[in-house]
């Protein structure tokens, strides 16, 4: 007998882009789930840090259990709910396809976001232009390679899978930051050149509806600059 389908309840702020990441996962999974925005502009609650002692977003609640850590949360739903997300770890290639997804995830975060959050956070044209050009040299060095074969997603994918909705939040910030001027347009004009199979998938996973769904851009691009002209 198939097991019945858990009760989920997802603890979220739809400014993070680390919450982002398992709306996106849900979004395509087009499973039920209620919510609960965690207000992040006041201390966490009692009740909260019961549920996550370290205070973040994403939260999950699976019947009564709960799973934290954006990337955890985000596999588990892939694992939990099988679709074109990932294959399963039983598949005849289902480890390797998983492996490289997850090492992609990883190498957006480990070498690439790092610099996307300092050329945000740039108070002047030098600093900008610095992380600007630390960007581009990591996506053509770490990204562009492992993105030969999307179609447009990744690994010859026709729809979104476990690696867009890893770095899907992030890249749909990178894509529309330049309109609100928090990234220079001229980013993406040297990434089309350096990297067109990264700017070729950028675009598809900014515009991908999944992605899109949460993703409020002239407000979150508002917060950002209030948040950082307060650190001035
Ligand atoms: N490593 C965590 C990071 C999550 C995270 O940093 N969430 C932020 C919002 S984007 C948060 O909850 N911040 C609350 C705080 O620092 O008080 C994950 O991947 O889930």
């Amino acid at each position: 007998m198939a097991a019945a389908t858990p009760k989920l309840k997802l603890f979220t702020n739809h400014m993070c882009p680390w919450a982002h990441r398992a709306h996106i996962a849900l979004a395509e999974l087009r499973v039920p789930f209620e919510e609960e925005i965690i207000d992040l502009s006041k201390p966490r609650t009692a009740e909260y840090l019961k549920i996550n002692p370290r205070g973040l977003v994403p939260s999950l609640a699976v019947n009564d259990d709960i799973i934290t850590e954006s990337a955890i949360v985000t596999s588990y739903l892939a694992d939990a709910f099988p679709s074109h997300l990932a294959p399963a770890s039983t598949d005849l290639n289902g480890p390797l396809a998983r492996a490289r997804m997850s090492f992609f995830a990883d190498t957006w975060t480990s070498k690439v976001n790092g610099h996307v959050f300092k050329i945000t956070a740039a108070q002047t044209d030098a600093q900008k232009a610095t992380a600007g050009k630390d960007i581009v040299d990591a996506v053509v060095k770490e990204l562009e390679p492992l993105l030969a074969n999307a179609a447009p997603f990744f690994n010859g994918s026709d729809k979104l899978t476990l690696a867009e909705a890893l770095t899907g939040s992030f890249i749909v910030r990178l894509f529309t930051f330049p309109k609100y001027g928090l990234i220079p347009r001229s980013v993406l004009d040297e990434l089309s050149i350096k990297a067109p199979n990264f700017y070729r998938w950028g675009e598809a996973v900014s515009k991908h509806p999944s992605v899109t769904g949460i993703f409020d851009e002239a407000v979150i691009a508002e917060r950002t600059k209030q948040r950082f002209a307060a650190t001035k």
